[in-house]
């Protein structure tokens, strides 16, 4: 149960997560009490929530983005300070395959938030996981990169349900006067994140090739470009968001670009292996029936207005997901 009633209040849904863990460890910090919402699972999977599991601000509630009542009652429950809507179906290929899932569960689970935050709670501070992926493949690319104006041209399952979650907040924001924010946060990474995408599938298979445990690595598209930053970096922009007077919307990004080929080219490198062409081999299974080319953002919005700029650029977070799970996989071994 919550013990201090003087402290902030925050729910985070999806803290199982890679952003959700990251963020709850930043509002730990900030001196929050934090209810991580997560859903049930066969499997203990809640490693990178391990080391806070038993801090005495840091309380667990299930729930299900299929389950309308589950988010009504922690939100009635809690009456949150702030509301971090993070929980998704989160791969672009897979929703492909699972599209009614992916789809459902982003734009109810938001829309159940917002009403339960409307009719009981609203004063609650809401964040939504607006993505990147909503500018799809827009050919009509800004110089600085896309920015909060730019057109949305979604192209998978998960970027059009991205897009009317969006949509859903901004209507919430404008017809009830609700304090709702989104960021539209360009892709970031960690060493915590899931090795489905392509940066820690990279990174883990580097690591493994040099400790003699891999020989190959099998990927799709190489050409793709994207604007990559650190988790770590983009849920303080998250944090940010809430503590502005007015709701509003932003992009979070570097506002560097680099393709897939790139990214193995540098942790390659790093990890001393001479060239990626070696190990790489191509499976059209890691193909999406239609792809997003190329993704800049430009952050100047959030910068102006709060301050926010990355801390964290691609060397950097290829050196630090790559000695990580280095440092993992040796550790393994002993
Ligand atoms: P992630 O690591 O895949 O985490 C997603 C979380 O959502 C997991 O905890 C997952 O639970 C939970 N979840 C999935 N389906 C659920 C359901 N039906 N009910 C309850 N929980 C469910 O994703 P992330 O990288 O942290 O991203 C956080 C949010 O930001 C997502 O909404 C994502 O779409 C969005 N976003 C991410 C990026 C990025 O580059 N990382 C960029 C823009 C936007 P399990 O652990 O049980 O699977
Ligand atoms: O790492 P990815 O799967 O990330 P993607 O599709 O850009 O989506 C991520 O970022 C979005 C923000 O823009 C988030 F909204 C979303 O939730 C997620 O976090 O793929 C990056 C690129 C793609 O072009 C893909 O085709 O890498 C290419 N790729 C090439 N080989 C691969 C692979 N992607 C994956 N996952 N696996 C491969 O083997």
């Amino acid at each position: 149960m919550v013990e201090n009633f003087s402290m902030k209040t925050v729910i985070i849904s999806g803290v199982n997560g890679q952003d959700g863990s990251y963020l709850a460890k930043l509002l730990l910090s900030k001196g929050y009490e934090v209810i991580g919402a997560k859903r049930r699972s066969s499997v203990i999977n809640s490693e990178r929530i391990d080391d806070i599991y038993d801090h005495k601000h840091f309380h667990t509630e299930y729930f299900d983005l299929s389950d309308a009542s589950s988010i009504q009652r922690i939100i009635a429950k809690y009456k949150p300070d702030e509301y971090y809507n993070l929980a998704a179906q989160s791969h672009v290929r897979v929703s492909f395959d699972v599209p009614e899932d992916t789809i459902s569960g982003i734009i109810n689970g938001t829309l159940y938030a917002l009403e339960a935050i409307k009719n009981t709670s609203p004063e609650t501070k809401f964040y939504q996981a607006s993505s990147s992926e909503q500018y799809g493949d827009n050919p009509d690319i800004p110089e600085k990169g896309f920015n909060e104006e730019s057109k949305f041209y979604p192209a998978s399952p998960y970027a059009i349900a991205k897009v009317a979650a969006h949509q859903l907040v901004r209507n919430y924001r404008v017809s009830y006067n609700l304090h709702a924010s989104c960021g539209i946060l360009f892709n970031h990474e960690s060493p915590v994140r899931s090795p489905t995408f392509v940066s820690r599938k990279i990174t883990q298979a580097c690591a493994k090739i040099k400790l003699g445990q891999q020989k190959k690595l099998v990927l799709g598209n190489l050409e793709a470009k994207r604007d990559w930053g650190y988790a770590g970096d983009y849920v303080e922009a998250m944090w940010l968001m809430l503590q502005q007077d007015k709701p509003d919307d932003y992009v979070i990004a570097t506002g560097e670009t680099y393709s897939v080929k790139d990214f193995l080219e540098k942790t390659f490198s790093y990890a001393g292996l001479g060239s990626y062409e070696e190990y790489v081999s191509f499976d059209k299974a890691y193909l999406r029936p239609q792809e997003v080319p190329f993704l800049k953002g430009d952050a100047r919005k959030a910068e102006r207005t709060f301050g926010w700029k990355p801390k964290i650029k691609l060397d950097d977070l290829v050196k630090k997901m790559y000695d990580e799970d280095y440092k993992a996989l040796q550790k393994e071994n002993k």
